[in-house]
C-alpha cells in the first residue's frame, strides 16, 4: 500500500460540494482509504490569469494502485465534475483540479507525471491545507510545516465545516 497526498482545487460551480462528491469517487475508484482530509480553504488566485478566487483543500489516502493508474483515475474524476481540458487555459478557471502532491517517496521525472509535485514548494494554496493534516511529512527533503514557513499565506481563509 502506498501513501498518497493528493491536492484539490477549483473556482467554477459548487466547487466545495464538489470535492465532498469528488473524494467519494477517489476512494471508491482507486479502493483507497481515506487516512485524513483538511479543511477547505478559500485562496486568492496564483498565477498570471485573472479569475475568481479557488477552494483548495487536501487528502491522503492509502491505495495499492501505481501513480500512473492512479492520476489516470483522477483525470476521469476531474471529467465527471465537468473540467473540460480542451477548453481551458493553463492556470486556468477549472471545476476541479486534482494534483498528485506525493505518492510515498516515489522520484518520476515524466511531464505526464512529475513526483513529487513540481510546483508544490511555490505554493502556500498547497502547502496549508497540507500542513493541517500532515506537518511533519518529509517531501523532497524538506517538512510540510517548514516549506510552509517560507511561504506568504495572505488573504487564505479556513473555511468552516460544511453541515
Ligand atoms: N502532471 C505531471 N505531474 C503531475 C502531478 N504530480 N499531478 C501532468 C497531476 N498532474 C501532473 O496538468 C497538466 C499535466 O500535468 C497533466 O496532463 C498531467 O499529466 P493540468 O492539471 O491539466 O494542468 P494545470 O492544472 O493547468 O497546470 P498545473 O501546473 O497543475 O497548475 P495548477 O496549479 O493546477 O493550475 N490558484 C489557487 N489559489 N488555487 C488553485 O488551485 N490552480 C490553478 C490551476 C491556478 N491558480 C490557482 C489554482
Ligand atoms: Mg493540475
Amino acid at each position: 500500500m502506498a501513501d498518497v497526498l493528493i491536492a484539490l482545487g477549483g473556482n467554477v460551480g459548487d466547487v466545495r460540494a464538489t470535492f465532498q462528491k469528488a473524494i467519494a469517487n477517489i476512494c471508491g475508484m482507486t479502493q483507497a482509504t481515506l487516512l485524513a482530509r483538511s479543511s477547505d480553504y478559500a485562496t486568492p488566485p496564483w498565477g498570471e490569469v485573472q479569475q475568481a478566487r479557488f477552494i483548495n483543500a487536501c487528502i491522503e489516502i492509502e491505495t495499492s494502485l501505481d501513480p500512473h493508474a492512479l492520476l489516470f483515475t483522477l483525470h476521469k474524476i476531474e471529467h465527471k465534475f465537468g473540467r473540460d481540458r480542451t477548453k481551458e487555459m493553463r492556470w486556468g478557471p477549472r471545476a476541479l483540479d486534482l494534483d498528485l502532491i506525493a505518492y510515498d517517496d516515489l522520484s518520476i521525472q515524466k511531464p505526464e507525471l512529475t513526483l513529487p509535485h513540481p510546483r508544490l514548494f511555490e505554493r502556500a494554496f498547497v502547502l496549508l491545507p497540507l500542513a493541517e493534516i500532515a506537518p511533519d511529512r518529509v517531501i523532497a527533503g524538506r517538512s510540510v510545516a517548514a516549506a510552509l514557513a517560507g511561504l506568504s499565506t495572505a488573504g487564505i481563509e479556513q473555511l468552516p465545516p460544511l453541515n
